[in-house]
């Protein structure tokens, strides 16, 4: 099962994501994400992770978001290559801090792409073109994604969204919750149960399913109703931290 995990690599905040990059020009309060980000790890610990935590880098402001500058499959891990040259030098450190948890660390060198940008539903990736991934990039995971015996599929993030997981997320190994915009993608609706959310909920689309649980971003209301009735739900606050465009999937890396 995609979302069957044990582990999970999850760094602390800094004080400089006040100066995280964020679409709306807006600075969150460290204090406010140090405890958004207390509440993240105690849900992820309740979903049964066993949780590496690393250092607080204050040389990224972004640096929490671990999701991007690496990607795990299986018992190996895929180092990325974030575009955005205040993220890029995560991944010199991300490799040094975490290649003794896998057996197998390999690079993507030339090109572009971000762990958001990167759905794996049942084995089978599905990596979006964005403003942060770009063909050459998506090409090469590709490669390596084959080599190690998975599946892939490149589509296109819709404009306006910053990475493709930010409105979507897979709730079961045929089923992916989406917000409205990303019901209209053909892959997507050609290919799995797409659950769709009402507009004006696209916050909660970025969901993370570990294990029994639904780690759901908090105030949600429909959300919540659509799917308290078939998941085990864990709501998480989310406010601050989606100031900095961010949500659930980027704060950690699961295996
Ligand atoms: C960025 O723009 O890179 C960060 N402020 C947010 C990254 C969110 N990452 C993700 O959804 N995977």
């Amino acid at each position: 099962m995609t979302y069957s995990f044990k582990n999970a690599i999850i760094r602390q905040p800094n004080k400089s994501i006040k100066n995280g990059l964020s679409s709306k020009n807006l600075h969150p309060q460290y204090e406010i994400i140090a405890e958004e980000h207390s509440n993240y790890i105690k849900a992820i610990k309740e979903a049964d992770l066993k949780i590496n935590l690393l250092k607080p880098l204050e040389k990224y402001p972004d640096s929490i978001f671990v999701e991007d500058p690496a990607l795990t499959y299986k018992s190996s891990v895929i180092i990325l290559n974030p575009f955005d040259p205040s993220r890029n030098g995560e991944r010199e450190i991300i490799k040094e801090e975490i290649k003794h948890l896998f057996d197998n660390m390999l690079f993507v060198e030339d090109g572009f792409v971000e762990g958001g940008d990167i759905l794996n539903i049942n084995n089978h990736f599905i990596i979006g073109l964005s403003d942060r991934t770009n063909k050459l990039g998506a090409e090469n995971l590709l490669t390596i994604l084959h080599k190690l015996g998975a599946t892939v599929e490149i589509c296109k993030t819709p404009d306006d969204i910053l990475h493709f997981k930010s409105e979507c997320s897979i709730v079961d190994d045929d089923t992916i919750l989406v917000s409205s915009k990303m019901a209209q993608l053909d892959y997507l609706k050609s290919n799995y149960n797409l659950i769709e959310l009402p507009i004006g909920e696209e916050g909660a689309a970025n969901s993370l399913r570990i294990n029994d649980k639904l780690l759901l971003p908090d105030g949600f209301i429909r959300a919540e109703e659509m799917l308290s009735k078939k998941y085990d739900i864990i709501k998480v606050k989310v406010n601050e931290i989606s100031k900095v465009d961010a949500g659930l999937s980027c704060m950690s890396l699961r295996w």
